[in-house]
């Protein structure tokens, strides 16, 4: 596959920090110059922009919170006069107050740059026909994509995300060559194919995935490769660091190379703060070092990876990042036991079920909390279910009770009984936090 700018993608790792240092500088002066809310958290912890010489004086730095961009909603945090500012997107807002990021124009063209790198790494070219299914609007994958798609000179397809059949149709007749979605309406998608006769390998040209915005395993990565026939690669990002494109796999799917001459990633332990040894998994921490509008500095992303520096076959030289495995934010604590939704993808997984449709639900009966994971049977399993299933929800529950020290209840439910979603797929429904 090509590489889209070697410049900057293979940039020798001294040269790489060189530039990474010139520009953190740049970006602390603007963002003490610029927002106050920055001034301060500076002022309180005894730091000027004159002490941030290198990468080495991050750590000086104070960290930067989602709350903090709730608390100056929506534009205190902007760093660019909002005469400046060409758009702005937004958080959906599920876990609070909805948070707003901004772009300048520069910012825009940057977020193309990296997207292109993106598609070119997934063997996109000027012949693709880039199908764009991430939602447009206020959520970044839709134009985030789009513009990127642009840059290298594709045919953006911009079907935005819903109406599953249509989009099929649209594939068929318009010729798509890479899909862009989350990897759960990647599934969506390919059984909505198979209930319209439709086989993607012989009827569409489909050759490439760019799937991201929720967490995914390798087992459903093999599963949508298998089913669909493409190269299903991982992308990463965040609406407050950018959008999609912080980071995406090459064609060895072997970690997400990280954008490192935009953004500097840091590993902490998500409780103590503490910066952890290279190679440890814990919460990535980014700090953006060419944003005009939105620089934010070591911002908590509360995503759970781990970074590898080694140089990839691809030729690459930026850090890759390991599929996130969980948000410190999204694990649920239940009798006092830690559980990420992953952690019971894994043992479905491992029972045999090979793309599962599943959610978890938590209750508090007095003072005990409860969990039921109600999983979606397999077509197979439910023609013969009447002999099965008793023993597939005793086999599923013994598993998850010894991987997770947990007791809970197993309810095998009919296919297609769990709702589908377009977008991120939800996972749990915790019914002790709905009042
Ligand atoms: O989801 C941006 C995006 C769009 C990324 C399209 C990739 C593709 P937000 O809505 O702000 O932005 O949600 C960001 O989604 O902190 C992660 O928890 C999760 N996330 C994003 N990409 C991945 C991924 C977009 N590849 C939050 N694997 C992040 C796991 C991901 N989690």
């Amino acid at each position: 596959m090509s590489i889209w700018n070697a410049k900057y993608e293979c940039m020798e790792r001294e040269q790489l920090l060189e530039l990474q240092s010139h520009r953190l500088c740049d970006t602390v002066q603007r963002v003490y110059s610029n927002v106050p809310h920055y001034r301060r958290k500076m002022k309180a912890k005894g730091v000027e922009p004159g002490d941030i010489k290198s990468v080495q004086d991050l750590h000086k730095l104070p960290f930067t919170y989602k709350q903090d961009l709730r608390d100056t909603y929506p534009y205190d945090f902007f760093a660019a006069p909002m005469d400046d500012v060409v758009r702005i997107h937004a958080s959906t807002g599920t876990t609070g107050k909805r948070t707003v990021v901004g772009y300048t124009a520069k910012d825009i063209d940057n977020w193309a740059e990296l997207i292109a790198r993106c598609l070119v790494s997934a063997g996109a070219n000027k012949s693709s026909f880039v199908h764009v299914a991430y939602g447009y609007g206020l959520f970044t994958g839709g134009l985030g994509v789009h513009y990127g798609a642009e840059k290298i000179g594709a045919t953006v397809i911009p079907v935005s995300g819903g109406n599953t059949k249509r989009q099929i149709e649209i594939m068929q007749d318009f010729g798509s060559t890479i899909l862009t979605c989350t990897p759960s309406y990647a599934l969506y998608l390919a059984e909505t194919m198979r209930e319209m006769g439709i086989d993607p390998k012989r009827d569409l040209k489909l050759k490439a995935g760019i799937f991201g915005a929720e967490p995914w395993t390798d087992a459903m990565r093999k599963e949508i490769e298998s089913q669909m026939g493409v190269l299903a690669l991982d992308i990463y990002g965040l609406s407050e660091v950018m959008g999609p494109g912080v980071s995406m796999e090459c064609e060895y799917q072997d970690g997400m190379h990280i954008q490192e001459d935009h953004f500097i990633v840091e590993v902490i332990d998500p409780v103590t703060e503490e910066i952890l040894p290279i190679g440890s998994e814990g919460e990535l921490v980014f700090t953006c070092i060419t944003k005009e509008a939105l620089p934010l500095i070591r911002y908590r992303t509360r995503d759970i990876a781990k970074i590898n520096y080694e140089k990839c076959q691809c030729g690459r030289t930026q850090a890759r990042m390991s599929k996130v495995t969980g948000r410190s934010d999204d694990m649920l604590i239940i009798r006092g036991v830690n559980v990420f939704p992953s952690q019971i993808e894994t043992v479905l997984l491992d029972v045999g079920l090979s793309a599962p449709y599943y959610q978890l639900v938590v209750g508090r009966v007095g003072t005990l909390d409860n969990l039921e994971v109600q999983v979606e049977m397999s077509p197979e399993m439910f023609s013969d279910k009447i002999k099965n299933i008793e023993a597939s929800e005793k086999k599923i529950r013994e598993n998850i009770e010894s991987a997770l020290g947990l007791t809970c209840k197993v309810r095998l439910v009919e296919p297609k009984s769990i709702e589908r979603t377009e977008g991120k797929a939800k996972r749990v429904i915790d019914k002790r936090t709905m009042g």
